[in-house]
C-alpha cells in the first residue's frame, strides 16, 4: 500500500531548467561553445558538478579542478539570481490541487532533489511547509540514478521503499526511482520516460483515488 509520495523539484513542482539552462549557456559562451536545448535535456537531475563535467566534455574544454570550481560557483551564483524572482505563480499547474488532495488523506510527502538550492526555492514559491520531509544535494553524495536521494526519502518518512510513490521527470530521475525499489510515475512523455510505472503528462485534472486505483 502506498503511503507516501517522493517528489522531485525541477520539472515536477517547478521548472526551474530553464534558469539552469540560462545560467550553463552563459557560461559555456563565455568559454566559445554553445549548448543547445536538447543538450540540456541531459543535464535534467544530474548534479552540479556532473553537469559540469558534461558540458565541458561537450565543448572538448578541459580544465583544473579548481577551475572547474570556479565556474560552477559563478554558475550557481547566475542560476540563484535568477531563481530568487520565482513565486507562486511559477508552481507547474495542478501541482497545488493535487498537494491539496493528498493532504485529505494520510499520505505523506517528501522532497527528492539533487539540488543544493532545494529549499530556498520552495521557500520562495511558498510550498516549504507542504513537505514532511525534504531530502536536498546537501544530504546526499550521490546523484541519481543513484537511489540514495529516494531511500533517504523513504527513511525519513520512516516508510519501506515499496510502501513509496515517486514523482519524476528526468530519465535519470525515474531510473533512480526504480533502482530504489519504488513505484515510479513519470511526468512528461511516454515515449522518453519509458522505465515509469505510468506517465502523466502533468497534474492539471489528475484525481488521487484514480493515480492510486491505476498504480497499486
Ligand atoms: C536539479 C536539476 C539539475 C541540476 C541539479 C543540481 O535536480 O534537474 O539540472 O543540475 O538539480 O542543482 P543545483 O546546482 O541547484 O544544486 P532535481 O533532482 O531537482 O531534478
Ligand atoms: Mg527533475
Amino acid at each position: 500500500m502506498i503511503k507516501g509520495f517522493l517528489f522531485d523539484l525541477d520539472g515536477v513542482i517547478v521548472e526551474t531548467a530553464i534558469f539552469h539552462y540560462q545560467a550553463w549557456r552563459k557560461m559555456a559562451n563565455d568559454l566559445g561553445f554553445d549548448i543547445s536545448e536538447e543538450f540540456n535535456e541531459t543535464l535534467k537531475g544530474v548534479s552540479r558538478m556532473d553537469s559540469l563535467n558534461l558540458i565541458l566534455a561537450h565543448g572538448n574544454v578541459v580544465l583544473l579542478e579548481e577551475e572547474k570550481i570556479e565556474l560552477a560557483t559563478k554558475k550557481n551564483e547566475h542560476y540563484l539570481t535568477l531563481v530568487s524572482k520565482m513565486t507562486a505563480d511559477d508552481i507547474l499547474p495542478g501541482v497545488r490541487e493535487f498537494f491539496a488532495q493528498i493532504k485529505q488523506t494520510d499520505i505523506k510527502i517528501a522532497l527528492g532533489s539533487v539540488s543544493k538550492n532545494a529549499k530556498m526555492i520552495l521557500e520562495g514559491v511558498g510550498l516549504i511547509n507542504d513537505f514532511d520531509a525534504i531530502i536536498d544535494g546537501t544530504k546526499i553524495s550521490k546523484g541519481k540514478p543513484d537511489p540514495e536521494v529516494f531511500l533517504k526519502g523513504a527513511a525519513e518518512l520512516g516508510l519501506s521503499p515499496e510502501e513509496c510513490l515517486v514523482f519524476e521527470d528526468a530519465v535519470a530521475g525515474v531510473e533512480a526511482g526504480k533502482n530504489a525499489g519504488m513505484k515510479v510515475v513519470g511526468i512528461g512523455h511516454a515515449e522518453v520516460l519509458t522505465k515509469a510505472d505510468i506517465v502523466l503528462k502533468g497534474f492539471e485534472n489528475i484525481d488521487l483515488r484514480q493515480l492510486l486505483s491505476k498504480i497499486q
